[in-house]
């Protein structure tokens, strides 16, 4: 398997969807960097398996989670937090590999968002069914740096919503290789992500893995 065989298959690949003024959709920018991404998060998941988390409310999240890089986003019935170190083991979070941070840093810039410098990477797991309700992202410190978002896998439906939860929202196909980039004047726009169908992919079978980058500390 090569990045080249997806990018035939990426039906945008090397276009830009504006999402705001402040937002765009990178089509197929993670695909160049593919071959080496794909076993660095294998790496990363074999040190920090995916689990299911408890949100402040009781409620476990539908979709597994892990992180990587110096914080990592955690939930508990005591609230939403980074932290250096897995709650569940006490060891510290993989490093983020370096691939992860220079398509982080790349995909900014390219966005308008130039000296990006994530210090959390927060990677999601999504199956058949599996889904993100509304949301805005507000447990980093700084507002001014963006959110920066890679997709693999199986096509979701992105939910693109305003700064009000009853703002009308748009839905967004985003395909294997995409990099969403939201910043500025949208960083605090609601999100998410529709029940994920039922799909075969060559590299991730019926997944969705998504991973966000940030600036958290
Ligand atoms: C996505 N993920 O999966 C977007 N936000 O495309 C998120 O918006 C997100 O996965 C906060 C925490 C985890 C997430
Ligand atoms: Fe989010």
């Amino acid at each position: 398997m090569t990045s080249d065989l997806f990018a035939e298959d990426h039906p945008l690949a090397g276009s830009t969807t504006r999402l705001g003024s402040q937002s765009v959709v990178l089509r197929g920018f993670a695909l160049a960097l593919m071959d080496e991404l794909w076993p660095q998060l294998q790496q990363v998941v074999a040190q920090a398996p995916f689990r299911h988390m408890v949100t402040p409310g009781g409620q476990t999240m539908s979709v597994p989670l892990t992180n990587c890089g110096p914080l990592g986003w955690t939930s508990s019935r005591a609230g939403y937090r980074y932290r250096g170190d897995d709650p569940d083991t006490g060891l510290p979070w993989p490093a983020m590999p370096a691939v992860f941070m220079r398509l982080a840093s790349e995909a900014a810039a390219e966005a308008g968002f130039a000296g990006f410098a994530p210090d959390a990477c927060l990677i999601n797991r999504y199956r058949p069914g599996s889904r993100l309700t509304l949301h805005q992202d507000k447990n980093e410190r700084d507002f001014a740096q963006p959110i920066v978002s890679v997709s693999l896998g199986v096509s979701a439906e992105f939910l693109w919503g305003g700064l009000q939860r009853s703002d009308r929202t748009q839905r967004i196909p985003l395909f294997h290789g995409d990099v969403a980039v939201w910043g500025g004047v949208d960083r605090l726009r609601h999100h998410g992500i529709a029940p994920v169908r039922a799909m075969a992919h060559l590299l991730t079978g019926n997944e969705r893995i998504n991973f966000t980058f940030r600036k958290a500390g």
